[in-house]
């Protein structure tokens, strides 16, 4: 599995027999945060999982396009390094269209989850286009939590994309949120508000930073 396959460096060598057991009594979340994270991009269709997965990779990786039918039909995953953690971006078809046949949705969850490199943490990024709140997305917490369990909210980050629209508006990420729907404001409050805010027609590295920074935070707390 590339990058997460790592060799252990020359350091967790050097251990001591009685580092390593205090090592191993640690969280397996606060073991592994450091070094080595999935990201698992999910959200509905045209949403931008797959331009955000691109945008965090640095390369583009994902087919990314503007089109009236989905885009992403499998789970893909693709690796990189961020400044010293490498970093697993799985990127999904939607699975929250209440019009996807229930065998296909149920295949690629399936996929996803076989995709989760299970030693390492796991951060779900829930992607939503932040200037289109849809119908199909008022409930898409309670369709998440039946996917990947109730806890996963306390994993995940609002991923918003089209950041240009904000800025075009002059509206601050705090702004938008005191502004928004009601559903939309709750969504953000039960993930713990953490949201970060992408602009994937430029890919600036420095959303990449702000993302890393709220994924760090999430897994060390
Ligand atoms: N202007 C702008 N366009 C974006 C942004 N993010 C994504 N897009 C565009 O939105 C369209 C859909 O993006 P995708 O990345 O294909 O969306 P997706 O969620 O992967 O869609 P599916 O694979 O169909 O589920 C593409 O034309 C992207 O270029 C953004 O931040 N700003
Ligand atoms: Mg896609």
């Amino acid at each position: 599995m590339g990058l997460f396959q790592s060799k252990k460096s020359s350091t967790d060598n050097k251990k001591s027999s009685k580092e390593s057991s205090t090592d191993n009594k640690k969280s397996l979340k606060e073991n592994h945060s450091v070094n080595k994270v999935n990201l698992v991009l999910l959200g509905m269709s045209g949403t931008g999982k797959s331009a955000s997965g691109n945008t965090i990779l640095g390369r583009t990786q994902f087919v990314s396009k503007a089109s009236s039918v989905s885009v992403t039909t499998e789970c893909q995953a693709a690796e990189t390094e961020i400044k010293g953690t490498c970093v697993r971006v799985i990127d999904t078809p939607d699975m929250f269209d209440d019009e996807i046949k229930s065998s296909v949705k149920n295949q690629h969850v399936t996929q996803c989850k076989q995709l989760i490199c299970q030693s390492d943490p796991c951060v779900y990024l829930l992607v939503m286009h932040v200037s289109r709140f849809t119908d199909g997305e008022r409930d898409i917490l309670r369709k998440f939590e039946e996917t990947f369990g109730s806890r996963a909210k306390e994993q995940t980050i609002i991923l918003f994309t089209r950041g240009e629209d904000l800025q075009s508006s002059d509206m601050s990420l705090e702004d938008f949120l005191q502004d928004c729907q009601a559903e939309l404001r709750n969504i953000v409050k039960q993930c713990g508000g953490r949201c970060v805010v992408f602009e994937n027609k430029t890919s600036r590295q420095h959303q990449v930073a702000a993302l890393m920074q709220t994924v760090n935070e999430m897994l060390n707390k």
